[in-house]
């Protein structure tokens, strides 16, 4: 896909305008660009701008959720298309995945949880908002592999480290592996509230993910037999 449909769609989410930004997103399906860079040289470079932007003070909050809107508007397309890799592969692996308690940020984790989708892992996607005992709740109800905790806002991360608690407090700490990720996380931040590691992008948490269930393969060897057939796929 030629430099100027990336500008386009980069600008769409600037602008905040849902209906060009789902239609860029239909031609990149037609014109068989792969939906992963639809995601990471188009519109994603546009939220980033739109966030420079709102530091500045040069966007306000209305323009962002406009901008938020546009996104999740080609997300809606190219979603589908990404989830379609998946259900040809063995399951890699059990995710639960939710956005930390106070915190409405969401575009990023949806994005984690479509490439991991798309990888052969299955999600479960606990929403916005959500406190360390739902996360602990969910991981224990579907013997999930791996809990994801998104964080967007410096005062909404330490929250993270509240998932960490509800798992340990539930005894599952030894068979869960917790991710970390969001704008203000660090590796330093995840390794300070005692998690198992940090991603800074939806393409970095397939390859944590993987990682992390390399490492349970290696100390619990049956249950790691479902990832091995996992990873045959493509490489992320
Ligand atoms: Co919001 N907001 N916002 N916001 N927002 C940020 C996050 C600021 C950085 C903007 C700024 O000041 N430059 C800022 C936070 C400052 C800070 O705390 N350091 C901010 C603020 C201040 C606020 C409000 C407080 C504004 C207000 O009300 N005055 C308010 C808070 C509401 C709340 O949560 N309680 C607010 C509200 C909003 C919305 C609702 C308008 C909208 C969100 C809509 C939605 O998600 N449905 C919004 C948006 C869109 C943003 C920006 C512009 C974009 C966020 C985004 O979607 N990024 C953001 C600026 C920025 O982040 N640069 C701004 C794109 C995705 C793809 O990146 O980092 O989220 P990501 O995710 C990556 C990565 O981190 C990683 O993979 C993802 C995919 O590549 N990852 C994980 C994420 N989670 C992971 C979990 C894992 O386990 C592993 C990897």
């Amino acid at each position: 896909m030629p430099d100027h449909s990336f500008l386009a769609m980069r600008q769409s989410i600037i602008d905040g305008t849902p209906a060009i930004a789902a239609s860029l997103a239909e031609r990149a399906i037609v014109v068989g660009t792969p939906p992963i860079e639809a995601i990471n040289l188009g519109y994603v470079p546009g939220m980033h701008e739109v966030g420079e932007q709102f530091a500045r003070g040069q966007m306000y909050l209305p323009d962002m959720m406009a901008s938020a809107e546009a996104m999740r508007a080609a997300m809606s397309i190219l979603d589908p298309e990404l989830k379609k890799l998946g259900a040809e592969r063995a399951m890699a692996g059990t995710v639960i995945l939710g956005t930390t308690r106070g915190d409405i940020h969401e575009i990023g984790k949806i994005l984690v949880g479509t490439l991991l989708t798309a990888h052969g892992f299955r999600v479960h996607d606990l929403g916005v908002d959500i406190a360390g005992e739902k996360f602990a709740e969910k991981a224990l109800e579907l013997h999930a592999d791996i809990v994801g905790v998104s964080a967007l806002l410096t005062t909404t991360m330490r929250n993270q480290k509240t998932v960490v608690e509800a798992l340990q407090l539930a005894g599952l700490r030894p068979q869960v592996k917790v991710m970390v990720g969001g704008a203000p996380v660090t590796r330093r931040w995840a390794e300070e509230i005692g998690a198992d590691g940090y991603a800074p992008s939806a393409m970095t948490a397939v390859v944590l993910a993987r990682e992390l269930m390399e490492q349970t393969a290696s100390s619990e060897p049956g249950r790691g037999r479902e990832f091995r057939l996992g990873i045959q796929g493509r490489e992320p």
